[in-house]
């Protein structure tokens, strides 16, 4: 870590600023190579001519020096705000280059940050999937999480099984099955209390994940009855082909839109119903694979046809035990005269809506449904490490019961030891050199 990197950390493409920033024992000596101040202070801005490597002017921008070790990655920075575009950051970094610094990998910034002790592993990857967050919601949570929030829940666990093993060495000293039944019932307890936190956290994580990730939405139905035209209606454009040919779609088709404040996929299938050649056969079979992966799905029916109890009946059956918050049902053409017999959708709530005319209702119930995921106040865990950590850490709580009932002890401290060493590794983990390169080269460039 001895040396000097830098990177463009601004996205590239036309915008009015880009930054470039430098991180290094050498940042403070190449920046002041290529600017006109002869002294840069410490956190402020300094508005500066911006020279090359050779001389030349490139820019006039503002330049902040942040002195090591109060810093994002506890070296000395220096960020360059020039005039965006990439023509003129580009120039910057080749000459900091020049002058003395390498290209930064994905992620360096904030390996930096972390092997100098300014944020843990899971603060870093907050900040890596706040990047990428898909609604506002998923922004606060991360927010919170890369202000430690993880973190502390990482030592309340830990503690947790600490307390519990300190009981069980009390216990040691005692013969074998021959645990005081308050001090068993003492840690039984506390196990439990464990496991159910760990639960918690992950299920509440597994159901918002798309918070992150974007949800994504699935409408299906029969042939006709309207999937492509509602995804058009809600893109604001024909991007799917509409005709009044059953079959039209033979694939899935997915794009984004934006419901409220989440950004979300949503997926357009082919009808469903017995397929007449091989390549709909497949289509169909996407279109089952999208209802199995939807958050939420859309099931959609034809006001102005007939109920059909072979191909609507399918759909019916697909959906029947879905979780309510899962399912939205909506009869579509409602511009129509209507011949559907509504008493067959009685179990579930539908709206009617008409993809040609009017669907405001429909979206202020995807609004609520993307509104109702995300309102938990439960911490998240945001990528599958944390998640595997947290699994594994319940799976070894859950195996140090058995030899505790035998009064087993050194068995049982083994695995909540384990345990505890799981759970750590959220927030420092590896010693491995290769295990946080290849985390970290998952990030950014210039983060
Ligand atoms: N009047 C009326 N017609 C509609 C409405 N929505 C769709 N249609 C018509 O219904 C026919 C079928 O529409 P599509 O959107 O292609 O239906 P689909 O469900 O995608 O059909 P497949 O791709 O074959 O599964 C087209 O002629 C549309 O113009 C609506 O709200 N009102
Ligand atoms: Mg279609």
């Amino acid at each position: 870590m001895n040396d000097t990197i830098a990177a463009i950390a601004t996205a590239s493409g036309v915008a009015s600023i880009a930054i470039v920033r430098i991180s290094g024992p050498d940042a403070y000596e190449i920046a002041r190579r290529m600017s006109a101040p002869k002294e840069l202070d410490a956190r402020e801005a300094r508005l500066s001519t911006i020279y090359d490597m050779e001389g030349e002017i490139i820019d006039r921008g503002i330049l902040i020096y942040f002195p090591s070790p109060r810093s994002f990655t506890g070296e000395d920075i220096v960020e360059f705000q020039v005039h965006g575009g990439m023509v003129v950051a580009q120039r910057v970094l080749e000459s900091a280059i020049h002058f003395g610094a390498r290209h930064a990998r994905p992620g360096e910034f904030s390996k930096r940050a972390y092997l100098n002790g300014k944020i843990d592993l899971s603060e870093a990857e907050a900040i890596a999937s706040l990047i990428e967050a898909r609604s506002l919601d998923a922004a606060r949570i991360l927010l919170r999480q890369m202000r430690g929030e993880l973190g502390r829940f990482v030592e309340r666990v830990r503690e947790g099984i600490l307390t519990v093993r300190a009981y069980s060495e009390v216990s040691i000293d005692y013969a074998e099955e021959d645990i005081p039944p308050d001090i068993l019932e003492a840690i039984e307890a506390g196990l439990q209390r464990l496991s159910c936190d760990m639960q918690r956290v992950l299920d509440s994580s597994e159901r918002r994940r798309g918070l992150i990730e974007g949800f994504r939405i699935a409408i299906v139905g029969r042939p006709n009855v309207g999937k492509s035209s509602l995804l058009n209606a809600l893109l604001d454009y024909e991007r799917a082909i509409v005709s009044d040919i059953a079959g039209t779609t033979r694939d899935t088709i997915e794009e984004q839109i934006r419901v409220g404040t989440h950004i979300v996929r949503i997926v357009d299938t082919a009808g469903i119903r017995d397929a007449r050649d091989e390549i709909e056969r497949r289509g169909v079979n996407r279109s089952l694979e999208s209802i199995e992966e939807a958050d939420i799905v859309i099931a959609l029916f034809d006001s102005s046809r007939e109920y059909d109890e072979d191909e609507d009946g399918r759909i019916l059956r697909l959906i029947e035990g879905f979780e309510k918050e899962r399912l939205i049902v909506a009869l579509n053409k409602s511009d129509l005269p209507g011949r559907f017999d509504t008493e067959i959708l009685a179990p579930f709530p539908y709206i009617e809506i008409s993809a040609k005319r009017e669907f405001t209702r429909l979206m202020s119930e995807l609004e609520k449904r993307l509104d109702g995921f995300s309102s938990s106040d439960e911490l998240m865990l945001v990528n599958e490490r944390q998640m595997d950590a947290v699994r594994r850490c319940a799976k070894q709580i859950e195996e140090a019961r058995e030899p505790l009932r035998r009064g087993e002890l050194e068995i049982f401290s083994y695995h909540l030891a384990e345990a505890a060493s799981a759970i750590g590794e959220i927030s420092r983990p590896y010693e491995s050199e290769e295990i946080l390169d290849r985390m970290f080269s998952e990030f950014c460039l210039g983060k």
